[in-house]
């Protein structure tokens, strides 16, 4: 299994789809386009899209007809990174190795292409999808706004927001975190595999894969802002220590915190036991998890 290949050849397929699902950059407002052309196509991993795709692959599925609702979530995720990134919340000023949205362009701008990305989001996530009913869609869709809402992506941000310069314990790290990063990260895993025309068995083992995983990325992030490269992230490091936040390496000390991960990885590993070899871009995403640089 090549994941390098793998993962170059499913970015490809994403960012092209992207470039044909969303209007060009000089549609009007010119201004709105250009940024969220700025954050979406500045060479994100892509990894929630993919998740899906491999998803689908391993229970049997189809990637092109998934493309719109994957490339969704990636609309999703990247709203959420603008918005992260703004001086009311992070203030960071570089994102995928580019300026964040509001210091390129300025702060409305920034709110109204991370409410343009979240809105045209659901509408890629709802559209028809050949040989898929109408009601799976509708059930995909409504998890979609239950993991990206106040029960997920949101909520967590807020608790994670209220728990600085204070000391969190692990277990209220965890139910942030199972929110604010978990969530979309399970709902990819899920929605690829419902969509795919997964059993209801393996539906489940894949979201519990996606938990899994999803943990191991946060703790992963957490790591890399101790001990990552600001210059292959395309970001700054060191600002959960400056911003007093509680992390995984802060909380359990590096070594547990890498140990935690990898057990996760072995987690996630099992969930996919009954899984053909169709699965194995799943099996090689999990280590790549852990074992990314940025
Ligand atoms: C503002 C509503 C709102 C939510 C923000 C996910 C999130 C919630 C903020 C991102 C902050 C952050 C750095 C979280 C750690 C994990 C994470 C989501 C990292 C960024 O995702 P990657 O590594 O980024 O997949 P790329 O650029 O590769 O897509």
């Amino acid at each position: 299994m090549d994941l390098k290949h793998y993962l170059q050849t499913n970015r490809a397929l994403v960012d092209t789809a992207l470039q044909s699902l969303l209007p060009a950059v000089g549609t009007l407002p010119v201004r709105l386009h250009q940024a969220i052309h700025h954050s979406l196509m500045a060479g994100g991993k892509r990894l929630r899209p993919i998740l899906v795709l491999a998803c689908a692959e391993a229970v049997g599925g189809m990637r092109e007809p998934l493309l719109p609702f994957a490339c969704g979530l990636e609309c999703l995720h990247t709203y959420s990174l603008i918005h992260d990134d703004l001086p009311a919340m992070d203030n960071d000023d570089l994102r995928r190795g580019r300026p964040t949205c509001h210091k390129q362009f300025d702060e409305a701008t920034a709110i109204l292409a991370g409410d343009a990305l979240l809105t045209v989001a659901f509408e890629l996530a709802s559209r028809p999808i050949v040989g898929i009913t109408a009601e799976t869609i509708l059930h995909v869709v409504r998890q979609l706004a239950i993991d990206a809402g106040f029960s997920g992506m949101v909520g967590g941000q807020m608790m994670d927001l209220l728990a600085e310069n204070r000391q969190v314990d692990l277990e209220e790290l965890r139910s942030i975190h199972r929110m604010k990063t978990g969530a979309l990260i399970r709902f990819a895993c899920e929605s690829g595999a419902r969509l795919g025309g997964g059993s209801g068995e393996q539906v489940e083992a894949l979201k519990n894969y996606g938990a899994a995983i999803g943990l191991a990325f946060q703790i992963t992030d957490d790591l890399l802002d101790v001990t990552g490269d600001s210059r292959i992230m395309g970001k700054a490091t060191g600002k959960d220590h400056d911003n007093a936040k509680s992390t995984y390496p802060s909380v359990m000390g590096l070594p547990s915190a890498r140990t935690l991960a990898e057990e996760q990885i072995q987690l996630a590993l099992d969930h996919l036991k009954n899984f053909a070899s169709s699965a194995d871009p799943l099996r090689a995403l999990a280590r790549y998890i852990i074992e990314r640089t940025h």
